[in-house]
């Protein structure tokens, strides 16, 4: 059966879901778990962004917090230093879209002010004052489900049914979102791997990924050399966990998958090429 072609609308423009669509991970953070401290300067920051739409990123997600399991919170002045100038400094220079990482609303405000056309909020909108601010601003937002904090999350989380609560988690907020005016093509979702979850929980969640696409909305997800692998015998280090991201993020997109959030641009570019010629797509 062919699919459905979705598209992923953020303010003016629009990112059209019929091949696999590679979102490029920039951390400006000194303590992210792949990149942390690479990218601190603005000016290391804007060449890797260039670099990685040389290499066939389709969006640029420009962090200034870690939310890895254990991280500690930082505060919207200091989320704000490190990523302003990038941010700044990338205005006009791209012609991809940036999404802006943060679960502060005035972070995403003034990311907003500075360019950026998506909200990727890991803590899956629940700041109220998140949805005001992608509701005006008419931009594209990832609705990203996580249980708990960072900071605790990976303490023995629980569920009953992952699948099942993660999609009414995803359902329920996408339709609060819509229901405060956020207009339904914008709203991505995001099963959110390795975020409150045992690493059989996000197996779990990538196993029945096709459950989530049925909500009908873009499905972004982020593997990239998480500790999940390490279960799945894809390497016990983030650094040695390419091939493991690689073949996930096949997975994922063979299960429903659109958007795939990737450190390695160019060897996920590459793959997922592949995977999409398999697929019959272009
Ligand atoms: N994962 C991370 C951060 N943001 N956003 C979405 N939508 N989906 C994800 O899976 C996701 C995300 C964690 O990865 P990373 O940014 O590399 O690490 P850190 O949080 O340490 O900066």
């Amino acid at each position: 059966m062919a699919r459905e072609v979705r598209r992923w609308r953020m303010r003016d423009r629009e990112i059209v879901l019929d091949r696999t669509r590679i979102m490029g991970i920039l951390n400006v953070t000194p303590d992210s778990f792949v990149d942390g401290g690479r990218f601190l300067q603005p000016q290391a920051a804007i060449y890797h962004a260039l670099e990685m739409v040389e290499d066939g990123a389709d969006l640029i997600d420009v962090g200034g917090e870690s939310t890895r399991p254990g991280s500690d919170p930082v505060g919207a002045f200091e989320e704000w230093q490190r990523i302003g100038p990038v941010l700044e400094g990338l205005a006009g220079k791209v012609d991809v879209p940036i999404s802006v990482d943060t679960r502060k609303p005035e972070v995403a405000e003034r990311a907003i002010r500075a360019g950026a056309s998506v909200v990727n909020d890991v803590s899956g909108l629940r700041d109220p004052k998140m949805i005001r601010v992608v509701s005006r601003e008419r931009v594209g937002v990832v609705v990203m489900h996580m249980l708990g904090e960072p900071k605790t999350m990976q303490a023995e989380p629980h569920y009953a049914d992952v699948v099942g609560e993660v999609k009414a988690y995803l359902d329920r907020t996408v339709r609060a979102a819509r229901y405060a005016g956020v207009p339904s093509e914008s709203i991505a979702v995001d099963p959110g791997i390795g975020f409150g979850k045992t690493p059989d929980h996000s197996l779990e969640l990538l196993r029945s990924l096709d459950v989530l696409v049925e909500l009908g909305h873009p499905v972004v997800v982020g593997v990239s050399r998480k500790s999940f692998l390490a279960r799945m015998g894809a390497g016990e280090t983030p650094e040695e966990r390419l091939g493991g991201s690689l073949a996930a993020a096949a997975w994922a997109v063979l299960r429903g998958a659109h958007v795939i959030r990737a450190h390695d641009v160019a060897d996920t570019v590459r793959a997922m090429r592949a995977i999409d010629r398999l697929l019959g797509r272009t």
